[in-house]
């Protein structure tokens, strides 16, 4: 039998940091998962390092799932997004290492192929609306068949998702920084910025918006009808999302999809969403929901309630997370839509992934396993920089969910 000889956590910052753990199996089978956290990544890489690793050792990497539970009930104390992180890094290995046994891409492994490709959004930003409009025209030109917008709101600092640069990274500095918001400018801004899209390159693209946790329940439910005649594929992450009921409030009075769950890590999150059909869409992540195999059962149980895919897939999730959720998203039948932002050069100097972009879809390769190769030489010029989200503050100085 085949064991888990060497467990290796990776910390770098090739463009961003990420954390990375690659399981070397006693037939010299390797297998990488992503165990990146944004803001928090030394305590995932501590869970994995002094807590995970002398448990794994010696164990067969064939028993997916029951490794899967032996690290979750394990644990005694439940959830979470270090717990899970780190428990996805493991899982996604696992897979990564089984492809390559077996021969094939994970996909196959997964029920196989249940479409030609997977549709992903780009990520248009501006300062203004024009700006926000040209960068719009720019990912309708690289044949992206959605795009999400986010515009700054004049005199508003905090406004969230507006790229500096080439590749969108909020967290940018070595404490965090403090961004002031004001949600009555951005009810008043954001809506016209959208219908000025809509007026522009009219109805013929998906178009999302990210709201952030921006907002109370009510002044969701407000904004969302407001913005109906833009026929948005997606109003994400509404409001605040501990109390799940809460989304039945934003529900009640607009038709305007509903996505969330990047902040989220279990089935359990989810459930009261999903079972009550409050959302349309479940964008919970390989790295952060505890692996493929916790957000295949996530993904299964969205399906019975018509709810699609719609997985987070920012810069801070490493190209590992992105080819895996590519292979999950190239296999479940009720998949939505898949985020894709570019990475840095420099991760594509640490990180080679088979994934390739066409026709407004991602492809994944055919090669056994995930398709991505970690170059832990090439990773040694980005020793660790820690970075932190920034933080929202009101008007008044208290503080908001940034
Ligand atoms: C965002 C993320 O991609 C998204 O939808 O919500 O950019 C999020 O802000 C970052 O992943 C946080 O690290
Ligand atoms: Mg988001």
């Amino acid at each position: 039998m085949s064991k888990i000889e060497r467990a290796e956590v990776f910390v770098a910052s090739p463009g961003r940091t990420f954390v990375t753990l690659r399981l070397t199996t006693s037939d010299g089978v390797t297998g990488l998962g992503d165990a990146t956290l944004n803001g928090r990544e030394l305590a995932v890489a501590s869970y994995l390092q002094d807590h995970l690793v002398p448990l794994l050792l010696g164990k067969d990497p064939a028993r997916i799932e029951d490794i899967w539970q032996y690290l979750y009930r394990g644990a005694y104390w439940r959830r979470g997004p270090v717990t899970m992180t780190a428990i996805a890094a493991v899982d996604t290995a696992l897979w990564d290492i089984k492809g390559k046994v077996a021969g094939l891409p994970v996909y196959q492994l997964l029920g196989g192929r249940s479409r030609d490709g997977v549709m992903v959004y780009g990520h248009a930003s501006g300062t203004d609306t024009a700006a926000l409009l040209d960068d719009v025209d720019r990912f309708l030109d690289l044949g992206f068949k959605a795009v999400r917008a986010q515009a700054a709101v004049p005199d508003v600092g905090g406004t969230y998702g507006v790229r500096k640069g080439k590749v969108y990274e909020p967290a940018a500095s070595s404490l965090p920084e403090e961004q002031p918001w004001d949600t009555e400018a951005y009810l008043r801004f954001a809506p016209g910025y959208l219908a000025a899209v809509r007026e522009r390159f009219g109805f013929g693209f998906h178009l999302l918006h990210d709201v952030h946790h921006r907002l109370t329940p009510i002044e969701a439910a407000r904004f969302g009808k407001q913005v109906e005649d833009c026929r948005l594929f997606w109003m994400e992450d509404p409001t605040p999302v501990e109390n799940q009921e809460s989304f039945r409030i934003v529900r009640q009075h607009t038709t305007t999809p509903l996505a969330v769950g990047e902040v989220l890590n279990s089935i359990w999150d989810v459930q009261h969403l999903i079972t009550e059909q409050l959302i349309d869409y479940v964008r919970t992540s390989v790295v952060h929901a505890g692996g493929l195999t916790h957000l295949r059962r996530i993904f299964d149980l969205a399906a019975l309630y018509q709810v699609r895919t719609g997985s987070h897939g920012a810069t801070d999730l490493s190209p590992v997370t992105l080819a895996a959720a590519v292979h999950l998203d190239t296999a479940v039948p009720n998949f939505g839509i898949q985020e894709y932002m570019a990475h840095a050069d420099e991760t594509g100097e640490v990180f080679r992934s088979g994934v390739t972009f066409a026709d407004g879809m991602l492809h994944v390769s055919e090669e056994p396993g995930l398709g991505v190769e970690y170059d832990e030489k090439a990773a040694e010029r980005f020793p660790y920089q820690a970075r932190y989200l920034p933080v929202a503050r009101r008007l008044d100085g208290s503080v908001h969910d940034w």
